[in-house]
């Protein structure tokens, strides 16, 4: 399958504007891109031939209509959207995930969408899968340590999944319970946070379109250590807000306490939207760091209220004081 990928932030010059080195480096440069972030080349080369994504099958994918979901940023290089995260359940260090998470077994594995619905149900990966087509959707994603990522991922609006169960009128919000798994997880070994790792959103921010229920990145199924099978991404809070290895979704009356908040109250709130105007209680939130961009001399990016997201999300928080209700 192809996917296509317009905006990505890579120019493509002119051959009139370009010395013969030029363009030779230009091509270069395209190829490694186009190789690292699995877009199909109009030449027809392959990136299911490229070792990048060794062992990841490819995922079908249409590019994705919603509004605000293909940010035009440049993407982040798979090789380091793939080696620098975090996933605590394999340890503290950035490389820890990608180093010990490929023990983590991934199949069979099912997720329970359960509580205050008509219809729960536990879904195997597959019938997952199936239930609506996938998108691709360009996110960036802000951690809360005050780095970025733009990363082209893969999958449909949770609401979909959603709305089969038939949410309860009671139903205010959506708790997320995440794998733990002391055999394949060293990480669960330390209390750094209590676990399994949940988090929590409002029933409405959860239905929001942009809410993606995700399985695959580049072309190609979650890296284990990006949250494999299965994870949700929310591009306008915190990157702590969008678990992974989710084997659990469930509707609550009331909301529900989150691994971070748990930690450390004062810290990190149940909203955690991006706001470059609300400073952690121990450092500034109003720069970042975008990976792969020239390291720590490169200039620091104006961090962006909501992510960037504004235009589509503000209007869940109308009314709200966004620093109590951090
Ligand atoms: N289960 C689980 N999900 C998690 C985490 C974690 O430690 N455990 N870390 C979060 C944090 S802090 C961030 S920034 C993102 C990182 O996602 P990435 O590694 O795919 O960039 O995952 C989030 N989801
Ligand atoms: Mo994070």
């Amino acid at each position: 399958m192809l996917i296509q990928t317009g905006a990505s932030g890579f120019m493509h010059p002119h051959s009139s504007e370009i010395t013969p080195e030029a363009a030779y480096l230009q091509r270069r440069e395209f190829l490694q891109w186009s190789a690292a972030s699995g877009v199909a080349l109009a030449s027809g080369a392959a990136w299911a031939e490229n070792s990048a994504f060794a062992g990841l099958k490819p995922v079908s994918a249409v590019a994705s209509t919603v509004s605000g979901a293909r940010a035009t940023d440049k993407l982040t290089p798979f090789a380091d959207a793939s080696s620098y995260n975090n996933f605590y359940e394999f340890g503290l260090g950035k490389e820890d995930p990608a180093r010990n998470a490929q023990a983590m077994p991934v199949r069979p594995w099912t997720v329970r969408v359960e509580g205050l619905v008509n219809k729960p149900q536990t879904l195997d990966l597959d019938a997952l899968q199936k239930l609506s087509g996938q998108e691709e959707r360009i996110y960036r994603l802000r951690c809360v340590e005050g780095w970025s990522m733009v990363i082209p991922w893969i999958g449909y609006s949770l609401s979909k999944l959603l709305a089969q169960v038939e949410p309860q009128g009671s139903a205010k919000y959506v708790e997320f319970v995440t794998l733990a798994d002391s055999q394949s997880m060293p990480g669960l070994r330390r209390a750094v946070l209590s676990w399994p790792y949940t988090e929590g959103l409002r029933l409405d921010e959860a239905m929001h379109p942009l809410t993606l229920l995700t399985f695959g990145m580049y072309g190609h199924e979650l890296p284990k250590q990006n949250g494999a099978p299965v994870r949700v991404m929310v591009p306008w809070k915190y990157g702590f807000k969008s678990p992974k290895s989710i084997v659990a979704i469930r509707l609550v009356e009331s909301e529900p306490r989150t691994a971070w908040n748990k930690a450390a109250r004062n810290e990190y709130g149940f909203y955690s939207n991006v706001n470059p105007e609300v400073p952690h209680p121990r450092w500034s939130q109003a720069t970042e760091r975008r990976i792969g961009e020239g390291g720590l001399l490169a200039p620091k990016r104006k961090t962006q209220l909501f992510n960037g997201y504004e235009e589509q999300v503000a209007r869940l928080y109308a009314g709200m004081d966004l620093r109590k209700n951090f």
